[in-house]
This record gives structure tokens, sequence and C-alpha cells, in this order.
């Protein structure tokens, strides 16, 4: 009888045609799926995150076995349960006689150098496949930085549209002549009517019990089970893709950066979740943007910008991501040392901005990227929070986070921890930036108008004040000189004040 291959999938590998299985017979094969504790256990994830995750894993193993494959499926409360990825290798080896590790390449440096013993450890080879859900591999993506002063989003987009031809003319040109349409996703939301709500999905028996099983061992964890509404097949993901195509893609592109009060999706996909664990595969879904705009169904501005985030932005995310190593996460360029605000657990605190965004993310396990980036990652940046700490809560909170594509956008774009590697200036704003984009300031207690006093939006204090804080480190910035000649003019009473307005909210934090 031959040897059998031992083939691990990972939460996030749940694609039906993921690299592991290449080429594999069934017959040939073992798979091996575990809920661990390692996993459920490295931070406090939000209940709804680990929710998905299980009741997807349990799903696509149901749909493996109907598929001829043997699957091992290890619950979490399974008594003979190890805890954790090597732990499970070795049990499995001790039940099977396995000639072979394959694996599909994870997606973050702490497992990758947890493989990486498995052949020593286990005196089996072990083969580690590229993770073809991607369209650029570690080597391509080393590739196009080689030499680059700076390795900006764009020029790397350029090349993935032209990698995939996706919104290309006959000529190879971008379609209507521009690459990037960002400047037309830059609407406020005037009116409420016509937002689509996403699908929600009822909970079979499977993800009942998966309910049950998460409501009592995470207790402790933020956020509630009170709203769960994920897909959790490919079919559901299927629908809730097709959902969004033909409902919210149509505005996707003018209200990208919109905000509403109690408006927590507006025009966006809510697809990160399928994305990123596999339930959806992202190039089909690029594919399908571009038939959409090809058929006259959306504006270009819309389908642009939606494949600019996939095939633009998350690829491009990625690729920093395993080039910087791991050390990344400890970058701290401006020293930001300050405590995470409790409020961050809660959703209580009087700036509405901030409780509407993590009200929603407690809630839901997500805010979109405008909701992430200016309100909840630019209070931090401006209020000098530490970036492990802020890091840590993303990874919790949203049910899309993996360390690959949390970090970069947290520590990097969003906390400019990394010095300016993905962002070439801090995303720094003042409450004027919120006032535009949503509707937020007109029902919050503070005044977005003000800079000090009792009743001034905390935003604009801070925002200077973070100006101030980090001026040897920021004002040889091209892109904040204009900022910088606006606080050095201003007068120095006026300069005093907003320091001490700044050192008072900070000081009560
Ligand atoms: P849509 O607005 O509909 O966008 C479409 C898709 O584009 C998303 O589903 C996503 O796959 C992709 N995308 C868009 N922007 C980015 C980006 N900056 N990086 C990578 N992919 C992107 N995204 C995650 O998937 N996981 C995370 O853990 C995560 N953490 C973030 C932390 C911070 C501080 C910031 C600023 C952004 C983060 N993002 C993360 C990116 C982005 O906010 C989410 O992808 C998006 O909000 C998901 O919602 P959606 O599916 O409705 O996106
Ligand atoms: C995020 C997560 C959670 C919460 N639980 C599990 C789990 O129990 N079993 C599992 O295989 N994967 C889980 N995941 C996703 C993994 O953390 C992710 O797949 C690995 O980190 C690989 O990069
Ligand atoms: Fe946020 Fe300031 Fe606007 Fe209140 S006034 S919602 S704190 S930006």
């Amino acid at each position: 009888m031959t040897r059998k291959t031992l083939i691990p999938i990972f939460g996030d590998q749940l694609s039906p045609d993921i690299s592991s299985l290449d080429q594999q017979k069934p017959d040939d094969c073992i798979i091996l799926m575990a809920e661990l504790d390692e996993e459920t256990g490295y931070v406090r994830h939000h209940k709804a995150k680990i929710a998905y995750i299980l009741s997807a894993m349990r799903h696509h193993a149901r749909s493996l076995q109907d598929r001829g494959w043997s699957v091992e499926y290890v619950e979490l409360d399974d008594p003979d349960n190890s805890g954790s990825f090597t732990g499970e290798i070795a049990r499995a080896i001790e039940r099977h006689d396995i000639g072979a590790i394959r694996v599909t390449e994870p997606g973050e440096w702490r497992v990758m150098a947890m493989i990486e013993n498995w052949e020593e450890k286990f005196g089996t080879p072990v083969s580690i496949c590229p993770d073809s859900r991607f369209l650029a591999t570690h080597q391509d993506f080393d590739d196009w930085a080689e030499g680059k002063k700076q390795l900006r989003m764009e020029f790397f987009y350029r090349e993935m549209r032209r990698k995939t031809r996706l919104l290309l003319d006959d000529k190879g040109k971008p379609e209507g002549g521009k690459w990037n349409y960002d400047s037309d996703n830059r609407k406020p939301a005037k009116g409420r009517e016509r937002i689509p709500q996403p699908m929600r999905f009822l909970a079979d028996d499977v993800t009942g019990e998966v309910l049950d099983l998460v409501g009592r061992r995470f207790s402790h964890h933020p956020g509630s089970l009170e709203h769960f509404h994920f897909a959790v097949t490919h079919e559901e993901a299927m629908r809730q893709k097709r959902q969004f195509l033909d409902e919210a893609l149509p505005r996707f592109g003018d209200y990208q950066d919109a905000m509403l009060a109690g408006e927590p999706f507006l025009w966006h996909s809510i697809l990160s979740p399928y994305i990123n664990s596999g339930l959806l595969d992202p190039l089909d879904l690029c594919r399908e943007v571009e038939e959409k705009y090809r058929e006259g169904k959306v504006p270009l501005n819309a389908a642009e910008g939606f494949i600019r985030q996939i095939i633009g932005w998350r690829e491009y995310i990625r690729g920093i991501y395993w080039r910087e190593g791991p050390d990344y996460v400890e970058r701290n360029f401006l020293n930001a040392d300050r405590p995470l605000p409790d409020f961050y657990y809660t959703g209580e605190t009087d700036m509405l901005c901030l409780s509407e965004a993590i009200g929603q993310t407690l809630d839901f396990a997500y805010a979109h990227h405008i909701q992430r980036l200016m309100i909840t990652g630019n209070f931090a940046l401006i209020a000098g929070i530490d970036p492990q700490a802020v890091h840590r809560w993303y990874l919790e909170v949203y049910a899309d986070a993996y360390e690959w594509v949390e970090l970069p956008n947290t520590l990097g774009m969003s906390l400019f921890a990394d010095g300016g590697i993905i962002a070439s200036k801090p995303y720094a704003s003042s409450g004027n930036y919120i006032n535009k984009m949503s509707d937020y300031c007109q029902h919050c207690r503070y005044d977005v108008k003000q800079r000090t006093g009792e009743d001034a939006c905390p935003f604009n204090a801070l925002y200077w004040d973070f100006l101030d804080r980090n001026q040897n480190k920021l004002q040889d910035n091209n892109r904040l000189a204009m900022p910088y000649r606006i606080w050095d003019k201003m007068d120095p009473d006026a300069r005093n004040q907003i320091r001490s307005q700044a050192k008072s909210f900070l000081d009560a934090l």
C-alpha cells in the first residue's frame, strides 16, 4: 500500500481549488483540518469572527468529503485536540502511514516559522505550494520592488492591470484613458434612499452548534454574536456577491469614502471575509465586475475603483507584508506609546464618529475602509497610541483580519509607524475631513468648527498637536509643507491653547 500524503488545510484556505490539492488524487491523500486553541487564542478575536471561521471550516470539510476527499476534522471540543497545528500533525502521523506533507503557504510569518520546522521534527518531506489565489508571487513583488526608492501602490497596480488585462482596451491602454479614477471616488453621501442592506444568512445546524460553542468558550472575547449574519458556504458567499454586483456596485465608485450615521455598510461589498478565507476567488470577482462595466450596468469609476482595491491594494499590501519580514510588526517611527483607550472595546465615547465606527465593529465585526482609516485609525494616529496595541485591536475585531493584510494597513497605512513605506504622508486629519465626508458631526455633542474650549471637537486640537509633537520627524515631508506653514504662522497664544487643549484631553483618556 502506498504511503499517504498529509495535506493540512488552514482556516483561511477554504478555496475548492487550493494549490495544495493540485494534481493530487483523493485516494492518496488525507486532508487535515483542525479547530485550535492556538489559532482561536493568539489574539482575542471577535466572537463573530471565530464563529464565521469555524462554521465555514466545518462546511468546507463536508464539501471536500462530498467531492471524494478523506478529511480528518478535529473539533475544538475534541478531548484529544492538542491545540496546535504541529500537535495535530503529530497525532495524524501516529494514526496513518504518512510519506509526505504538502501544504499551501500560510498567510503569516508565525505559521510559516512553524511549518519550516516540520520536516526536521517529523522526518517527513514537506512541500510548501505557492498560494495561487494571489496574482503576484513573493518573487514577482520583489522583482517589481527591486531598486525602487518608493514602493507606490499605483505603479504596482498598473503592472497587475497589464498582467490580468482587466479594464484594458484592444491596444492595451486603460479603459477610458486613465488608470485610476480615485478622484471620482470621493462623494459624500447625501440621501439614505436606495442603500442596499447586506443579505443575512440563517444559521443552519452546523452554524447553530458553532454559535453555542463560541458563546460558551469565548464569552470574554470582544463583540457580539447577536447580529451574526455571515455566509458560511461557497454558495452563500456567491449569493452575497451577486447581490453586491447588482445592487451596490453601481454606486460603489461615487461613495467609496462616504460615511453616514446608522449605516454601517453603504455601497461596500462586505466581501472581504469571504475573499480572505477562500469562499470567493478575487480574480473571478474582478472579472465579473469588469463584465458589468462592459454590459453598461456600472460606471467606470465603480468598476475601476473596485478592481483597484483587489488587484492593486490587496496584492500590494501582501507584497509589503512578506517583503518587510517578521520584524515589521515592531516598527514605531513616531515612538507612539499611549495605551489604547477602553472605548475601543465598548464604543462608549461622546465622539460620535468613533462610537459609530466602534459600535458597528463590535456588532458586525465590520467597518468599511474609510472608517478604519480616517476614524479609528486617524484617532489612534493623532492621539499617539502604541502601534502594537492598535494592531492587536484591528486583528481582533474584524472578521476579515489576518496578519498579512491587517498589519501593513494598520501599522503602515494608518499609523505611519513604518516611516512612509506605504503612505507618502500620515493619514492624519482634523474634524474637518470627517465633517466633509459624513453626517456624524451633525449629531455629535462636540462642535467640529471649534478648536479649543469644552465643546471643541477633539480631533481638531489633536491634529495640530500631532503635527507639533512630531515636527522633527515630519516637517521635511513635502506633502505636509502647507499644514506646517499654517502652524508656524499661527499666533503663539493660539498654539499654546491648542497644546493645552490636547494635553488635557489626552490626560483624561
Ligand atoms: P470594499 O470597500 O467593498 O472593497 C472591496 C475589496 O477590496 C475588499 O473586500 C478587500 O478585499 C479589498 N480591499 C480594499 N482595500 C484594501 C486594503 N487597503 N487592503 C487590502 N484589501 C483591500 N482588509 C482586510 O481584508 N483585512 C484586514 O484585516 C484589514 N485591516 C485594515 C486595517 C486598517 C487600519 C485599514 C485602514 C484597512 C484595513 N483593511 C483590511 C482594508 C479594508 O478596510 C477592508 O478590506 C475593507 O474595509 C473590507 O470591506 P469590504 O469588503 O466591504 O470592502
Ligand atoms: C483565524 C483562525 C481562527 C480563529 N481559528 C482557526 C482554527 O481553529 N483553525 C484553523 O485552521 N485556522 C483558524 N484561523 C485561521 C488561521 O489563523 C490562519 O489560517 C493561519 O494563521 C494561517 O495563516
Ligand atoms: Fe467626530 Fe469631531 Fe465630528 Fe464629533 S464633531 S463626530 S468628534 S469629528
